[in-house]
C-alpha cells in the first residue's frame, strides 16, 4: 500500500477532529440526491455498507443472486426515472450483476451498479487478490459510463457523474467502481460535507430546432394513412397527458409496444394494436414516440412494412444516433419527447385536419373483427387450460384491477399475454424488453411492489420463472404483494419433445413432467396453489391480489399447446438436413 493510501486509510486526523469516512460519505451521496433504496447482494468488501446503508436511513434489500437485484434496480429506474442502484461484490457478483446492468442500457433505464472491488495495487499487477479482477475495464463497454473512485474526497463528485449519466440524454446502465480501501478512507467531516454534490437538473429539457418541427409537421400533414408507434421510452418520460393531448389531437391511430400498453388504454377508439399487421403495412408516415425501429418492428423494413419506399418516418427520440439507424428518417425530431410534442401540438393549433376516414374506418373495422375474434377465444375454458383459457382469467383479473403492476416473461406466454391481456394505465407492464431476455421476473416483481407499492401479478413461463425462481424466498422475506403464476407446460415452447435417438436423456426443451412449483414458495411461508382449470386459477389469483399474501399459482397448461419460440419462430434458424 502507497504511503498516501495508508495515510487515508488510517486518516490523518487531528486529535479532536470530527471525521467521516467512505462509507458515510456514499450513503450521504446518495441520500442527498433521493436515492433511498439498494438492491444487492451483501459479502466483502461492502456487507458493512450495507449495514450502515439501512441504519442510516436507507432501504436495503438483500437478493439472493445480484443479477436480479440488478433487473430489479433498473426496473426501479424506468418506474421513478432515478437510477436505480444495485450493490455487488467483487469480481463474481460484479459479474452477477453486470448482466442487468447491459440489459437496463440495452432497454434505455437507468440505474447505478454501485461493485466493491479488490485492492487495486494488486490487481493491477495481478497478484492473484481475494476475487481479483479488472471490474472497470470490463464494465465499460456494456455501459453508457463507468467510473472508479479512489479517494474519499471524491465520492460527492463521482455520484452526481453517475446520476447524471443514468439520466440524462438516452437513459442507460452506469458502473461505479468501489476499491475495498475507499470505504474506510477517513477525513475531516466538515470537508466531506462539502464534497458532496446534489445534481440540479439531472436531466434536463432538449428542445429541437423550429425548422425540424416544422420538417416534422409538414410530413405528418403531407399523410393519408399516418400511424403513432408509441415505446417504452414514450411510458418511460411520465408525460402523459402531452402524449395523450397530441395522439387524441392528432386523431391518428396509434400502436403500443409492448412496454407502451397502457400508456393510452388498450380499448381506447385509437388504439390499432388488434390491427398491427395492417397498418405497419399500409401506413404511409409514421410518427415514432420514445421506440427504436430494431429487430421489435423488423427495422422497419421487409415484408411485413409492405411496398419498399411506401413510408416516411417522423422521429421523437432523444438520441441523436438512433435517426436513419436502419431506414431514413423523413424528419428527425431529437430533444426530450416532452418539449418535442409540446411544440408539434402548438404547430397543430386549429389548422389541423384529422386523417381521411377512409384510413380510419378500414383501421377500426379490422381491429373491431380481431379483437371479435379474440374476446371469442379467450372466453374459452378447456382442461386442460390453454393459453387463451389461463390468460382469458388473468384477463378478467387484471380488468377489473387496473392499477396492477403485470410482469411477464416467457415465449408463448409472454406473446399470447402480451395481446390477451389488456393495460389501462401507463408503466404497469413489465416484461423482457428489447432483448428478449429471460431471467428478469422475480427483480421485477420485487421492484415493482418496492416502488409502487401496488399488487404485482407475475405471469410467468415454466422456464422464464426457473431463472430467477430463489427470489421467492426475498418475496416472502420481504413479504411483498406478489402473485406469480406459471405457466407450466413441462418445458420451453412445450413439454412434448423427444429424445429421437429413444436414448436415456429427454430432450433439450422438456423439463420434470408436472413439477410441483407451488411447493417452492410453501417452503417460505407464502401461499403455494396448484390450479388445473379456469375456475381454480380464477380462484386462487383472486384471493392473492385481494389478500396481498406472496402466493405461487402453478397453473397446469396443456403441454401440446405452445408453438416453438412463441411468435418470433422466424428469428430461428432451423436445420433442413435429416440426419
Ligand atoms: P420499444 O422497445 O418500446 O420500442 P425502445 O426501448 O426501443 O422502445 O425505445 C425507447 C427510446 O426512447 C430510445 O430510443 C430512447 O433513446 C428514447 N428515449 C428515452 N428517453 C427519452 C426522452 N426523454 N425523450 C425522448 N426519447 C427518449
Ligand atoms: N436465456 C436467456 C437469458 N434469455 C433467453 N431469451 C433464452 C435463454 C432463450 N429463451 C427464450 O427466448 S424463451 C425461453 C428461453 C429459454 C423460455 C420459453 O419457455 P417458457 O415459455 O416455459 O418460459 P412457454 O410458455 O413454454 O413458451
Ligand atoms: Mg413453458
Amino acid at each position: 500500500m502507497s504511503v498516501e493510501l495508508q495515510e487515508r486509510t488510517e486518516g490523518t486526523a487531528v486529535e479532536g477532529e470530527a471525521l467521516t469516512d467512505g462509507f458515510h460519505l456514499l450513503i450521504d451521496a446518495l441520500k442527498m440526491n433521493d436515492l433511498n433504496t439498494i438492491y444487492g447482494v451483501p459479502g466483502i468488501p461492502i456487507t458493512d455498507f450495507g449495514r450502515l446503508a439501512q441504519a442510516n436511513g436507507i432501504r436495503v434489500l438483500s437478493f439472493r443472486h445480484e443479477q436480479h437485484a440488478g433487473n430489479a434496480a433498473a426496473v426501479a429506474g424506468y418506474l421513478t426515472k432515478k437510477p436505480g442502484v444495485c450493490l455487488t461484490v467483487s469480481a463474481p457478483g460484479f459479474l452477477n450483476g453486470l448482466t442487468a446492468l447491459a440489459n437496463a442500457t440495452t432497454n434505455c433505464f437507468p440505474m447505478i451498479l454501485l461493485s466493491g472491488s479488490s485492492e487495486r495495487e494488486i490487481v493491477d499487477l495481478q497478484q492473484g487478490d481475494y476475487e481479483e479482477m479488472d471490474q472497470l475495464a470490463i464494465a465499460k463497454p456494456l455501459c453508457k459510463a463507468a467510473f472508479r473512485v479512489l479517494h474519499a474526497e471524491d465520492i460527492g463528485i463521482a455520484v452526481a457523474r453517475a446520476i447524471r449519466a443514468a439520466v440524462s440524454g438516452r437513459p442507460g446502465g452506469v458502473y461505479l467502481d468501489l476499491p475495498a480501501a475507499l470505504f474506510g478512507q477517513t477525513m475531516n467531516a466538515v470537508a466531506g460535507a462539502q464534497s458532496l454534490v446534489k445534481v440540479i437538473d439531472p436531466a434536463p429539457r432538449q428542445l429541437p430546432g423550429p425548422e425540424a418541427v416544422d420538417r416534422a409537421l409538414n410530413v405528418l400533414k403531407s399523410a393519408r394513412k399516418p400511424l403513432i408507434i408509441l415505446g417504452k421510452g414514450a411510458a418511460y418520460v411520465q408525460e402523459d397527458e402531452t402524449i395523450k393531448k397530441f395522439v387524441e389531437t392528432s386523431g391518428i391511430p396509434f400502436l403500443p409496444m409492448s412496454m407502451a400498453k397502457g400508456l393510452l388504454p388498450d380499448s381506447h377508439p385509437q388504439c390499432a394494436a388488434a390491427a398491427r399487421s395492417l397498418v405497419l403495412k399500409e401506413a404511409d408516415v409514421v410518427v415514432m414516440l420514445g421506440a427504436r425501429l430494431n429487430w421489435l418492428l423488423s427495422h422497419g423494413k421487409g415484408k411485413s412494412w409492405g411496398e419498399p419506399g411506401s413510408k416516411k418516418f417522423i422521429q421523437l427520440d432523444i438520441e441523436p444516433q438512433e435517426m436513419d439507424s436502419n431506414v431514413e428518417i423523413a424528419a428527425p425530431l431529437v430533444g426530450d419527447l416532452g418539449s418535442s410534442l409540446q411544440l408539434m401540438l402548438q404547430g397543430m393549433d386549429n389548422s389541423w385536419k384529422q386523417p381521411p376516414v377512409a384510413w380510419l374506418d378500414t383501421v377500426y373495422a379490422k381491429r373491431d373483427a380481431n379483437v371479435a375474434k379474440l374476446t371469442q377465444r379467450v372466453g374459452a375454458d378447456t382442461t386442460p387450460m390453454d393459453f387463451s383459457t389461463a390468460l382469458g382469467a388473468l384477463r378478467e383479473i387484471i380488468a377489473d384491477r387496473p392499477d396492477a403492476m403485470l410482469v411477464n416473461e416467457g415465449a408463448n406466454t409472454l406473446d399470447f399475454a402480451r395481446s390477451i391481456i389488456n393495460m389501462s394505465e401507463p408503466r404497469k407492464r413489465i416484461d423482457v424488453g428489447t432483448w428478449g431476455i429471460m431471467g428478469i421476473g422475480m427483480g421485477a416483481a420485487v421492484a415493482a411492489a418496492v416502488e409502487t407499492g401496488n399488487q404485482v401479478l407475475a405471469v410467468e413461463g415454466d422456464s422464464a420463472f426457473g431463472f430467477s425462481g430463489m427470489e421467492i424466498e426475498t418475496i416472502c422475506r420481504y413479504n411483498l404483494p406478489v402473485c406469480i403464476v406459471i405457466f407450466n407446460n413441462n418445458g420451453i415452447y412445450r413439454g412434448t419433445d423427444e429424445n429421437p435417438t429413444g436414448g436415456e436423456d429427454v430432450a433439450p426443451t422438456v423439463f420434470v413432467k408436472d413439477s410441483r412449483y407451488e411447493l417452492m414458495m410453501q417452503a417460505f411461508g407464502g401461499e403455494g396453489i396448484y390450479a388445473t382449470s379456469r375456475d381454480e386459477l380464477t380462484k386462487a389469483v383472486v384471493n392473492a391480489m385481494d389478500s396481498g399474501k406472496p402466493t405461487l399459482v402453478n397453473a397446469i397448461i396443456d403441454e401440446n399447446a405452445g408453438t416453438e419460440s412463441g411468435r418470433i419462430g422466424n428469428l430461428n434458424p432451423q436445420s433442413v438436413v435429416k440426419k
